[in-house]
């Protein structure tokens, strides 16, 4: 059975306990984020098998990430430990409505370190699915060449290679270079999981028909546009579209991590042979639980969950 490999950068994230500028609060939850961490946390607790490759420091961080991985069920066989490093990790307010503000401390971290060298001994025949986002290329030069040797290997390998923007412009050296290394390896993916507004800051388009022609035409083979609460538009190079409604929900808690949630549906539904559509829904689905849970990934639900709510049943959390 192959599996799926992900690399990123995960960290340590203290959650807001009280409503506030991050200075004014007293009081953290300290949890796990990254966003390719949290697809892999949310396909393997839906029972695909996962290999998560980074780099991280000796540092209370570091083991947490790894403790949570092994507790998951997440092959640790690829996680390096560097000497000099340290693990990179975030603050995240708490909101009464709207997207959190965050705060990183990542410069310089073990991830930030990674590149092509280290991918270099990995087998990818052994690997069916390999998803990236953009805050990995935007960790560091050499995690952009890092990135680009992945999104290679991948494709010479015959894996599906998925790719969601994540767009952080924080973490770029600028805007056009942002743009232009997201565009290209766009262009380059299989699987292709904008969302509306990163639409329109990467090509200046905001209609989820359009914005799917257009990076067809680039070269992407299957593009999914999510569009916030109202649900997703995909469509294929066959010719293959539609749009999914979003999954009602009863109470926003927290948006980070809803957009990780959706690939890890979408992904686990593909590799399971669903359709495009019923995949695009399984994401709906896991984006909705994704943004009633304050965390980055210690929502993501587990198969009987996920069924459960995708039913209609109001009491799907375990
Ligand atoms: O997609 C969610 C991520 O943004 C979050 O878990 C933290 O990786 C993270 C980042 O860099 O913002």
């Amino acid at each position: 059975e192959k599996g799926v490999l992900l690399v990123g950068e995960p960290m340590g994230l203290f959650i807001a306990n009280e409503v506030g500028q991050l200075e004014d609060v007293g009081s953290f939850t300290l949890t796990t984020c990254g966003a390719e961490f949290n697809v892999a946390v949310g396909m393997t607790r839906l029972g695909s098998k996962v290999t998560y490759m980074t780099k991280l420091g000796h540092d209370p961080f570091g083991k947490k990430i790894v403790k949570m991985m092994k507790n998951t069920g997440i092959s640790t066989d690829q996680i390096i430990l560097s000497d000099s490093r340290p693990t990179g990790f975030m603050l995240k307010e708490k909101v009464a409505s709207g997207d959190p503000g965050i705060f990183y401390f990542r410069k310089g971290s073990a991830a930030a370190s990674l590149s092509p060298l280290d991918i270099e001994g990995l087998d990818f025949s052994k690997f069916d699915i390999v998803h990236l986002t953009g805050i990995t290329p935007a960790l560091s030069e050499s995690c952009r060449d890092m990135a680009e040797t992945l999104n290679e290997k991948a494709k010479e390998n015959g894996c599906l290679f998925s790719f969601d923007p994540n767009l952080r412009p924080q973490l770029w050296p600028s805007k056009e270079k942002m743009i232009e290394t997201i565009n290209g390896m766009a262009a380059k993916s299989d699987v292709f999981l904008p969302g509306i507004n990163e639409a329109n800051i990467l090509i200046g388009e905001s209609e989820p028909k359009k914005i799917a022609q257009r990076y067809i035409e680039a070269g992407a083979k299957t593009v999914i546009v999510k569009v916030g609460a109202k649900g997703a538009y995909y469509a294929d190079r066959q010719g293959e579209s539609g749009f999914v409604d979003g999954f009602p929900v009863t109470e926003v808690v927290d948006t980070v991590g809803a957009g990780d949630g959706f690939a890890a549906g979408v992904l686990t539904g593909l590799r399971e042979g669903a359709s495009l559509s019923e995949a695009v829904r399984q994401g709906c689905a896991i984006g909705a639980i994704q943004v009633m849970s304050k965390g980055d990934n210690d929502g993501l639900p587990y198969r009987d969950e996920l069924d459960a709510f995708m039913e209609g049943n109001p009491h799907w959390r375990r």
